[in-house]
């Protein structure tokens, strides 16, 4: 990358040259072009410049492929395909067209609340005659959609100052934990994290194997006790090691549950607790993954894994399938959680960063199509 990273170093000043070998040529021998060596304050400056700007852009890059997937992805969600279809025939500026964007809504998984709130604006603006046709409320709703996720869009900050920062994966059956912690655990190492993992799964042979597999597989340590272990015993050990061995990230797995299996969420707590004996500030992020297309369901599940573990970010996965689209913003209104990642799919790549932007744009264009 930086060719003029590999020259000789100086000599320290001062010090003798060293004593000629038996290969060195004779004095009578040309001598040579002189060496350059070492950095010039140049150089460095220059190097670092390069660092910064082939960082900047990757990231924009990464941000580039992401709004792509995301358009490809969300744009034929059911509220995408409904709210474009609203606004595709140059509809009348009506009560009737603000009904049926309050239907299309509802249908998409927006919510009541985050609806009838984003209806009342509307309505009265409407009222006003703050709009001169429907294209006008379009970018009214457009801005008041961002509006909901541009507070709960705050990416998750590694702080490896104190090591291991630890993410708590928690959340209910088969909505994607693991397959998160993989795609998570892939994007840090690229990033030049080292990371171990914690096989908190003890309820299923299955999933300590899993995450061991995994593991061997990308060269991660997974420190795991086997079927029937204490979950917080085999995060307790995990924090340990990493804590130990110098190592920047644990991620704990967890066993999916039920929210509303008060003993098995209890479980969660203890696991937090045992943590929290070895490092106070431990778990750095509890972080709750739920499937996209559970619903309204979704507002029950945060409210008790919220209230049994303090969640303090999300990943809504499974966005690909046949989710809605609306879920997002009825978190966002009811929660202010951050939403940290969102899942578009079953590969590494695509686990992304949540960008509400790039989310409102896929559900609703600028431009609307005539
Ligand atoms: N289509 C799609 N599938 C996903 C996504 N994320 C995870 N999956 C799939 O969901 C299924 C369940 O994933 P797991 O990671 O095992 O879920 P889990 O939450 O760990 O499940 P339990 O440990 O049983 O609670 C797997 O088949 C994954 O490939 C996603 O974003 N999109
Ligand atoms: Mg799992």
């Amino acid at each position: 990358m930086f060719d003029f990273l590999k020259k000789k170093p100086v000599p320290a000043p001062g010090s003798t040259p060293p004593a000629p070998s038996a290969t060195t040529p004779p004095a009578s021998a040309p001598a040579e072009a002189p060496v350059r060596t070492g950095f010039s304050p140049d150089d460095l400056a220059r190097a670092f410049t390069d660092f910064q700007a082939e960082k900047a852009a990757r990231i924009e890059a990464e941000k580039a492929q992401a709004r792509e997937a995301v358009r490809e992805t969300l744009g034929s969600s059911l509220l995408a395909r409904s709210l474009g279809g609203l606004f595709s025939g140059n509809p009348r500026l009506d009560d009737d067209l603000l009904d049926e964007i309050e239907t299309a809504l509802i249908s998409a998984d927006v919510g009541v609340t985050a609806t009838t709130e984003l209806l009342g604006r509307l309505r009265k603006r409407m009222k006003v005659r703050e709009f001169v046709d429907a294209h006008a409320l379009h970018q009214a709703l457009r801005a008041d959609l961002l509006a909901i996720l541009a507070p709960i869009a705050k990416p998750l900050v590694l702080e490896t100052e104190n090591k291991p920062f630890v993410i708590l994966t928690v959340g209910v059956n088969g909505v994607g934990k693991t397959t998160t912690i993989g795609k998570l655990a892939r994007r840090f190492q690229l990033d030049g994290h080292t990371l171990m993992l914690a096989a908190g799964d003890t309820f299923r042979a299955a999933a300590v194997e899993q995450l061991k597999v995994w593991g061997e597989r990308n060269n991660v340590t997974v420190i795991a006790q086997g079927q029937n272990a204490d979950a917080a015993s085999v995060s307790f050990d995990a924090l340990q090691a990493a804590k130990s061995r110098g190592f920047d990230i644990l991620i704990a797995d967890t066993a999916g549950r039920l929210h509303t299996q008060a003993g098995l969420m209890a479980e969660l707590g203890k696991i937090r607790r045992v943590l929290g004996k070895l490092d106070p500030a431990a778990p750095h992020e509890v972080l709750m993954v739920i499937d996209g297309t559970t619903g309204q369901n979704a507002i029950s599940q945060l409210r008790a894994f919220h209230q049994a573990v303090n969640v303090t970010g999300l990943v809504v996965t499974k966005l690909d399938g046949s989710a809605k689209g609306g879920v997002l913003f009825a978190l966002a209104r009811e929660f202010g959680i951050p939403i940290r990642y969102i899942g578009l799919g079953e590969k590494l790549e695509d686990l992304r960063i949540f960008d509400p932007e790039a989310f409102v744009d896929a559900l609703l264009p600028a431009a609307p199509s005539r």
